[in-house]
């Protein structure tokens, strides 16, 4: 029998842990106990550094005593919670998320200025974490900060990224990457727990054994790391509520050797640790190479294996009935990266806790549910099955009896018809595995991410899935969480709101609605317009500090910041501000003539994409032409500030005029970018593409810019054969536009710099910007038209916000939980 351990006997030690006073004393002094015991020093020696982290471990202090209430509740309680896993967050910066969700924001900053500190140079210190690439990992962002602020038991699992997406500067106009080395200075907010660490297993071989007169596989791994949590404080806004994100760092099992080291072979000492750590480096490791293509699939194998480890071992109780895992997690999965998941949870089923394979099966369909992002079939991933078989010999097994079982079911339906089998198989005629159809084959729900996306997965990309299981394809449309893009971004307009209708709106999104009578009332507008333009001028500030720009306020603020990618055509935007720019210096129009607009571009490129960097390169190139010519007489500006995250998103968006979503229509699945400027009242000029569909069905077609074809249009075009030339024959602003390009008019003359581009949209345009020009050109006159009326304006403007509560990350959540998770909140 073990020795029974000392209780505790002093009352502080059982008493709950409570939070320092919420007053600018307590903060005051929390503050100075955390700089001078925290970061030992005194407040007269302290770095800004210094002083930064004792803010954040201060504000962390009053998250403190919730967050472990909230850790001890979801151990104990028997209800359903929802495990996020997501290779990618893109949490944006957290110090002010921190204080809004607790409600310091002003004592905190009295309390500093007692010090003598400004509180936003403390705030300006912040490096915000970079652990995802754009829309899809802002997603996931937004959804742990729903599901916190609405009570809902969530563990967000995903990676610890030492680097996190590059950081991008221009040399020369072009994109150059530099590594984005984010915990240099440390991280505040993160609680590592490497004594709590997880082996986590690669490689080797399966063999088969007896297991009292049943055949049972088992793996025989040849390597293996350990993955160390770091637990970070997801609060909810003003609710006492803190759930955990839960992100892996990998580190080697035999760190160092020192025997090698000492005889002089100083690399060979670090190879395995190395090796090992190489899991958790960078985000998206570049994946031409087959070694880039390996280590992603490590990655994702690494934190989905450690995080379900998490979960079943760990958080559920020891003697817990797994045959009733399904009353206790739904596992969801953002987009494929985390669908190596559904054989892990079969394997540690069958192979670890001895469950027959049937009942594991039951299971493991009841815990998933698959999120898909995407229609580009290059992003729906697939592995080719050597790879798979060398990394995780035994998962493949697992894959291929799910797909044999699969495709008997198939076959008992529609009896051998081998061509329906051939395209729903997980396997894919080249031993390929086909991730997104073993995440719908075992996924309890499958969702697309806007009306329009879901319909289309459902018609064109998995439509014999659909046929095949009836009701397990749903929608829910993104949205965004209010507490950061218009609350923390936008406190000019979070203001006027709460003076017009009250508080509870932010939590409340659908509440904006009571805006819309205030749009017909000239002092509102008023009042709107000049938030507008207080956030111009806040803009204009940060772009001259941080890129020595200059933005003339009396301009239409046009906005386009999105990933640059072609199917998004910020080459169709290009070549509307060159055709502009052509009209005035070939005299066709006066300067006078042109609605002043200064045009902003943010926009990262995948290293490995060449077009997109060269288009880049041509932005930048036709910004410096437009923008120093004295013929334009200051009417047009073209700004590209470098390394576009959610830190600038906060400033950028809330100063927006006009946002650009102009996306080929049926190619992006949703935007949450569109939903962000819509709420802080910028106008839409857009496709019917993605969740634009819903933004203008919401807010009124008067409301919004729609131009371009439809996606049924679009489709129509590309069967019956698509010329680019034919559309640039037929409009001559168009022919005009190119032309000036190709005669090197960007590239001092050299025509053949921007050669490749011009050459791509006249021959190629895959994603048919050129067939959509005319229609934009004529929407852009439009909003010209419309511009000139501000008053009409700043009341569309108005009903933007008012009507675009639908797009609150609360309700995608509400969304989930009622069509998908059915978890609910905890009280
Ligand atoms: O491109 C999509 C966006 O349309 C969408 O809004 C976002 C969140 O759902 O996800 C983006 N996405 C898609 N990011 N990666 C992928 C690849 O599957």
């Amino acid at each position: 029998s073990t020795p029974s351990r000392p209780q505790p006997t002093h009352p502080l030690a059982v008493a709950p842990v409570t939070a320092p006073e919420a007053t600018v004393d307590g903060f005051v002094e929390q503050f100075l106990r955390n700089l001078n015991n925290g970061r030992g020093v005194a407040l007269s020696a302290s770095t800004p550094n210094d002083r930064y982290f004792a803010l954040a471990a201060t504000v962390r202090d009053y998250l403190m005593a919730r967050w472990l209430e909230d850790v001890r509740r979801q151990r104990t309680a028997q209800s359903k919670g929802v495990a996020y896993l997501s290779a990618e967050y893109l949490l944006g910066r957290q110090l002010d998320n921190n204080l809004l969700a607790t409600g310091l924001t002003e004592i905190a900053g009295e309390a500093l200025a007692a010090c003598g500190l400004d509180i936003d140079e403390v705030r300006a210190l912040e490096i915000e974490p970079g652990l995802g690439n754009g829309g899809l990992g802002r997603l996931a962002a937004c959804f742990i900060d729903s599901l916190a602020t609405m009570g809902v038991p969530n563990i967000g699992y995903g990676i610890r990224y030492e680097y996190g997406i590059f950081r991008q500067t221009f040399v020369d106009g072009q994109q150059v990457e530099q590594a984005d080395s984010w915990l240099s200075l440390g991280s505040p907010w993160e609680f590592p727990h490497p004594e709590a660490a997880q082996t986590i297993s690669f490689g080797g071989h399966t063999e088969t054994y007896d297991d009292d007169g049943v055949v049972r596989s088992r793996w025989i791994p040849a390597w293996n790391v350990q993955a160390v949590p770091h637990n970070y404080m997801v609060p909810g806004y003003h609710n006492g509520r803190v759930n955990t994100l839960r992100l892996w760092s990998a580190q080697a099992t035999q760190g160092f050797d020192l025997r090698t080291f000492n005889s002089g072979d100083y690399q060979e000492a670090v190879r395995a640790q190395t090796y090992a750590e190489n899991i958790s480096k960078v985000l998206y490791p570049e994946d031409s190479t087959p070694q880039g293509k390996e280590l992603r699939l490590q990655q994702q194998y690494f934190f989905v294996a450690a995080s379900i480890s998490d979960f079943v071992n760990l958080i559920l109780p020891r003697d817990f009935d797994l045959t009733r895992l399904p009353e206790r997690v739904i596992f969801q999965l953002n987009d494929t990266h985390p669908v190596i998941g559904v054989p892990e949870l079969m394997r540690v089923l069958v192979d670890e806790k001895g469950l027959e394979w049937d009942a594991a099966w039951a299971i493991t369909r009841e815990c998933f549910a698959y999120t898909c992002h995407t229609l580009l079939p290059e992003a729906l991933e697939v592995w080719p099955s050597d790879l798979l078989g060398r990394l995780l010999p035994r998962h493949l097994e697992i894959i291929y009896r799910i797909n044999d079982e699969f495709l008997d079911e198939v076959r008992e339906r529609y009896g051998d018809d081998e061509d329906r089998i051939r395209r729903m198989s997980i396997i894919a005629p080249d031993g390929a595995v086909r991730m997104a159809f073993l995440a719908t084959v075992a996924g309890s729900k499958v969702n697309g991410v806007a009306e329009l996306h879901s319909q289309l997965l459902r018609e064109k990309v998995l439509p014999d899935f659909d046929e095949f299981f009836p009701g397990k394809f749903t929608n829910v449309t993104n949205g965004v969480t209010p507490r950061r893009f218009v609350k923390l971004a936008n406190p000019g307009l979070s203001r006027l709101i709460t003076d017009t209708i009250g508080p509870g709106w932010l939590t409340d999104l659908d509440r904006l609605r009571e805006l819309e009578p205030f749009a017909d009332d000239a002092s509102f507008r008023q009042a709107f317009a000049s938030v507008k333009a207080a956030n111009k001028r806040a803009l204009a500030k940060t772009l001259h500090a941080r890129d020595g720009f200059t933005v003339d306020d009396g301009h239409m603020l046009d906005v386009m910041v999105k990933r640059l990618h072609e199917y998004k055509r910020q080459t169709l935007k290009l070549l509307h501000i060159v055709s502009q720019y052509d009209a005035i210096v070939s005299g066709r129009v006066s300067p006078a003539e042109v609605t002043p607009r200064t045009f902003v571009f943010g926009a990262k490129a995948a290293p490995g994409y060449a077009m997109a960097k060269r288009i880049i390169h041509l932005i930048n190139a036709v910004g410096e032409v437009v923008n120093s010519d004295p013929r334009v007489e200051g009417r047009l500006a073209v700004l590209f500030p470098p390394n576009y995250n959610v830190t600038l998103a906060e400033r950028v968006v809330p100063a927006a005029d006009l946002s650009e979503q102009i996306s080929l229509a049926g190619k992006e699945a949703s935007g949450t970018g569109n939903m962000k400027f819509a709420l802080n009242g910028a106008l839409t000029i857009g496709t019917d593409d993605g969740a634009n569909v819903e933004i203008r069905q919401l807010v009124g077609d008067e409301n919004f810019f729609l131009f371009g074809m439809t996606e049924p249009e679009v489709a129509t075009l590309a069967e019956t054969g698509y010329h680019p030339i034919d559309f640039v024959r037929a409009d001559e602003n168009l022919q005009s536009a190119l032309d000036l390009i190709s005669s090197g008019a960007f590239s001092c003359g050299d025509g053949s710099v921007f050669e490749p581009v011009v050459s791509n949209l006249v021959h190629h345009d895959p994603f048919m910007a050129l067939a959509d020009f005319t229609s934009y050109a004529a929407a852009q006159q439009k909003v010209d038209a419309l511009y000139a009326d501000t008053e009409a304006w700043t009341r569309s403007a108005i009903l933007n916000v008012a009507r675009s509560g639908f797009f609150s990350s609360d309700r995608s959540m509400r969304d989930y939980i009622d069509r998908i998770w059915h978890t609910p909140p905890v009280r």
